[in-house]
């Protein structure tokens, strides 16, 4: 059949179908774009002509578009996303921060930037990037190392295996991430003659790949050998539809949980070997268990920092880690013995392995007795309005915020969030109550501020049913409030918790504990943001004066939400009552106090303090550093 590559892409697209475990769906959910010279006369015209067979969405900004698909990919546990398709140049450099994100977080996303010709013939065209010595090189290489596969079409053939390898990446697991095919403004329009076959329905199966059975041996001797097992869920378990064989392993063998930000909500937070988050956003539940687990399970983790408290976590000096993961460069991380398996699958067979085996009764019993304790802790901090020391008319606490929208997403609703000083107090408080895993949303692969309001349509996108509540704070709105225009266009109800703390407060909490007093997160006027030494203990904001007469309610609203403002937490539980039943975006404004942080629970996050400083309150941080660094392991020990 003759067609143009953008009208053969197109068709291939919508002829994609994903399927597991018997079930399937399509796998593009449709494309999300902006049109310039670039696509307008290829994928532009293309989409028109097959607007029935692919839905398209115009976006408001690009980076926001692959956010959008990247939350869409996570809230369907991979197996569904969004095409995003843009101009040349900086529409497609725009990509960038998405297709990292996207990447790291182990997300289908896929990428089409417009590229200059590649005839070469009218060059340079309008925002080409010129490189005397290399006629091959454009902006879209910046994609490479933030794509899992990476393909520019420089003939309409080409797009045959193009398109077929981006499809094998995007559906693998193991593999998945960003997928780049930069297209030549040229080679989209061009006709070829296309095999029939290329366009007709193409399922992709994801299969279950079990463990090596040597592998399952060993892993359950080392399990039944343990004296203080202990589980750390990653996203894998979630992605992989794991929860329910998660909580049935941990009931046949007695050992506790705790989880990554992307596996929390694996074991629902009320179930008594739930320990919650782990690491450096950890419980003291959690965190009190890990420091002397002699056996750790982890699951679908890529072992990030915080998760590991920057190798501070484990303490035992004995201790081995068995990795199930659906990538070996994962299931290999601290000299772990590698599961190669989906983690289910896995689950379950070492569940048999291990039948008529519990850890021992003792250690059980602690990992309850540190679930309750930390339940009543969560409870205290969220039921007070505002921080202990602060009188009754002061502004709103992070933690109680928090409580507000944990009540109001009950079992089946989603919070979304991504940086800021949220993400930590989330990951600590939120109550998990979704037995699948899906109603806890924080993007902490790349803590990517401005990813909440696009992730957050992703998400809605992917689950109607849901509700979604956006947690997002003042400087991550300002990166992106674009796309709540997006929202109102499509008529996507989502509700967006937008707390105002005039700056960023988690950088400003960080800077002070690396000595440097809150220097350049205040938003002020005069003086570039640094704070007077004197001002850091945390009455800054008692001065109106200082804050800048910027009103981000107001901005929502003029790009068409609906906002209500609210100055207590019980006008915010109201507020995201209201919200309800919306035909588009809500956003609630709240004003918060930036000095009210939930308090860090026996653990620590490396960031490097300056060895040299004029400054005492440097020196000092840097000799508490030196200190922590010491419970920094390489775990070496294979098992
Ligand atoms: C795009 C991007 N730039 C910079 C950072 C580093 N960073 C992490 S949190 C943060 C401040 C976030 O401010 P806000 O959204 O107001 O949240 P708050 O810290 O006040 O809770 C910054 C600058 C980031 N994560 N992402
Ligand atoms: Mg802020």
């Amino acid at each position: 059949m003759r067609l143009t590559v953008a009208q053969a892409l197109v068709r291939f697209l919508a002829a994609q179908e994903i399927e597991r475990d018997g079930v399937r769906d399509p796998f593009f959910a449709g494309c999300f774009g902006i049109f310039g010279h670039g696509n307008v006369a290829g994928l532009g015209q293309a989409l028109q002509q097959h607007r029935d067979l692919l839905a398209y969405h115009p976006a408001r900004n690009e980076q926001a578009m692959v956010h959008v698909a990247a939350g869409y990919a996570r809230q369907r546990n991979r197996l569904g996303t969004f095409a995003c398709t843009t101009s040349v140049g900086p529409g497609a450099t725009n990509l960038v921060t998405g297709a990292a994100l996207a990447t790291i977080n182990r997300l289908p996303v896929l990428l089409l930037p417009g590229d200059t010709f590649a005839t070469r013939t009218p060059h340079p065209v309008l925002q080409q990037l010129e490189v005397p010595h290399d006629a091959t090189v454009s902006v879209n290489d910046c994609l490479r190392p933030v794509s899992r596969y990476y393909e520019r079409v420089e003939r309409a053939e080409q797009l045959v295996p193009a398109a077929l390898e981006a499809m094998r990446v995007l559906t693998d697991p193991g593999e998945t991430g960003a997928v780049t095919l930069a297209l030549p403004e040229d080679v989209q329009a061009e006709a070829f003659d296309w095999p029939g076959a290329f366009l007709e329905p193409r399922v992709w199966t994801v299969y279950r790949r079990p463990p090596a059975p040597e592998a399952l041996a060993r892993a359950a001797d080392l399990v039944r050998g343990a004296r203080r097992p202990l589980i750390v869920a990653g996203g894998g378990v979630i992605y992989s539809a794991a929860t329910a064989a998660l909580r049935a392993f941990a009931e046949a063998t007695g050992v506790p949980v705790c989880e990554s930000q992307a596996g929390r909500g694996a074991l629902v937070s009320d179930h008594p070997l739930s320990l919650g988050a782990v690491g450096a956003t950890g419980t003291s539940a959690a965190n009190r268990l890990a420091r002397e687990a002699d056996v750790v399970i982890g699951i679908g983790t890529r072992w990030s920092d915080f998760t590991t408290a920057s190798k501070s976590a484990f303490q035992d000096p004995g201790v081995r880690f068995v990795n199930i993961n659906v990538t070996s460069f994962d299931a290999a991380k601290h000299s772990g013995l590698p599961l190669v398996a989906d983690a289910r699958v896995a689950l379950d067979a070492l569940r048999e392995a291990l039948a008529g085996h519990r850890a021992p009764a003792g250690w059980e019993r602690r990992a309850a007795e540190e679930a309750d304790g930390w339940a009543a802790e969560v409870a205290r901090l969220v039921a007070a309005p505002v921080r202990g020391d602060a009188d009754a008319g002061a502004l709103p606490a992070q933690a109680a915020i928090i409580g507000a929208i944990n009540d109001a997403a009950g079992e089946t609703g989603v919070v979304v969030c991504a940086a800021g000083s949220a993400p930590g107090d989330l990951h600590k408080l939120w109550r998990a109550r979704d037995p699948e895993g899906k109603g806890y949303h924080v993007e902490y692969g790349y803590s990517c501020m401005g990813y909440e309001i696009p992730g957050g349509i992703g998400v809605k996108l992917a689950a109607p049913e849901r509700e979604v509540f956006v947690l997002v704070g003042d400087g991550s709105y300002l990166m992106l409030p674009g796309e709540l225009v997006t929202a109102v266009a499509e008529r996507i109800p989502i509700v967006i918790v937008l707390v105002d703390n005039h700056g960023y407060a988690s950088i400003g909490a960080l800077s002070r504990s690396v000595g440097s007093s809150g220097f350049g997160t205040h938003y002020r006027r005069g003086t570039n943001g640094a704070l007077p030494v004197d001002d850091a203990a945390g009455d800054a904001l008692a001065q109106p004066a200082d804050v800048l007469p910027v009103d981000l309610a107001a901005n929502a609203e003029s790009l068409g939400a609906r906002v209500i403002r609210t100055r207590t937490v019980a006008e915010l539980r109201r507020a995201l009552h209201d919200a309800r039943g919306a035909d588009g975006p809500v956003v609630v404004h709240i004003e918060a106090d930036r000095y009210a942080g939930v308090p860090g629970s026996e653990s620590w996050w490396d960031v490097p303090v300056a060895e040299v400083s004029d400054d005492d309150a440097v020196r000092v941080a840097r000799a508490a550093y030196e200190r922590a660094r010491r419970a920094q392991r390489f775990h070496l020990e294979a098992p």
